[in-house]
């Protein structure tokens, strides 16, 4: 990677990602494109940045073609359960941007790294230990379109030679912005009670176990994976990773080992349930280690510590 496009910078993953580049790379050679939602201070001050919108493929292509991009990531997407209230909507957000991300790379013969999800399983997917390679037959929106994606990513590789590469994450962790209208929010929103109000009502049941990754981990395995030797990729688009799989209670316990009053409640959202329970319990994730050398850094346990440290800080000064 060189001249990087990032689009949905100002997202969960693009607010932290940009940053982590800007470091690695270039900081001028790190593109953070935005639509609505602003972007932080950070981003704003620290490198090139353009409001434009994924869907509107000129406009894109003149960014491209203005920076000489070589690789775009396609952050750009309706999570799972925010998906269910607009499934056309979803479909074609989540759909128009890969679809313009993708045709434009072939023009000028660059790399695209798209996250898939775990999201891209399905209820008849085995659920321990999910293979790589397996059944996938996806019961919302969100899932249909990372598998169609997925599968455009390989045809445009094979097809055009454009550089396709992607990650299946799970649950993503973090403490800069706020996931919105995902079915692994809860594990990102108990920390922030938790903090604030000592106590958490949980939109998930005890015993729904989803594979979680904290977003270091996340934001390393994109850059392992995009500078990862092309010969040694097998699969390309949709890495299995994962870090740890935990149900709301572990998590509950892991904040009670530092806060010991902490109290958590249920109120159960039937439909972040019943996505939950379609996805994989947790993932194998060897083919990652074998292709390109994944290796997560942070448990429940040392995830717990730092983000209770980091959100302490700023929340209560
Ligand atoms: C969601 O919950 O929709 C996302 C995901 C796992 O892809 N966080």
């Amino acid at each position: 990677m060189k001249n990087i496009l990032i689009l949905g910078a100002a997202g969960q993953i693009g607010s932290e990602l940009v940053p982590y580049l800007r470091k690695i790379y270039n900081p001028s050679s790190v593109v953070a494109a935005y639509r609505s939602t602003p972007l932080t201070d950070e981003i704003m001050q620290g490198g090139p940045c353009e409001k434009m919108d994924a869907m509107e493929a000129e406009k894109m292509y003149a960014v491209v073609k203005k920076y000489n991009i070589d690789t775009i990531i396609n952050l750009v997407a309706v999570l799972s359960a925010k998906g269910e209230a607009n499934p056309p909507l979803a479909w074609k957000i989540n759909m128009d941007s890969m679809l313009n991300t993708l045709e434009i790379m072939k023009e000028v013969k660059g790399a695209v790294f798209t996250p898939s999800s775990i999201g891209a399983f399905g209820p008849t997917t085995p659920m321990d230990n999910t293979p790589q390679d397996t059944l996938m037959r996806p019961t919302t929106v969100y899932g249909i379109s990372k598998v169609a994606a997925e599968l455009l990513g390989d045809y445009y590789h094979i097809k055009f030679g454009v550089d396709t590469r992607g990650l299946r994450y799970p649950g993503i962790i973090s403490n800069v912005t706020l996931p919105g209208g995902g079915t692994t929010d809860y594990a990102v929103e108990i920390y922030y009670e938790a903090v604030k109000n000592h106590r958490y009502t949980c939109n998930l049941g005890a015993g729904t176990f989803l594979d979680m990754m904290y977003m270091p981990d996340a934001l390393r395995a994109l850059v392992e994976l995009m500078e990862a030797d092309p010969s040694k990729l097998k699969h390309r688009n949709c890495f299995n990773v994962s870090a740890m799989s935990f149900d709301p209670e572990m998590i509950a316990a892991a904040i009670r080992v530092h806060m010991p009053d902490f109290k958590m409640e249920y109120q159960v959202d039937p439909v972040k349930q019943a996505i939950a329970n379609s996805w994989p319990n947790s993932m194998d994730h060897s083919a990652a280690q074998e292709e390109w050398g994944w290796k997560p850094e942070y448990d429940l346990k040392s995830m717990t510590a730092d983000m209770l440290n980091i959100l302490s800080k700023r929340l209560l000064g």
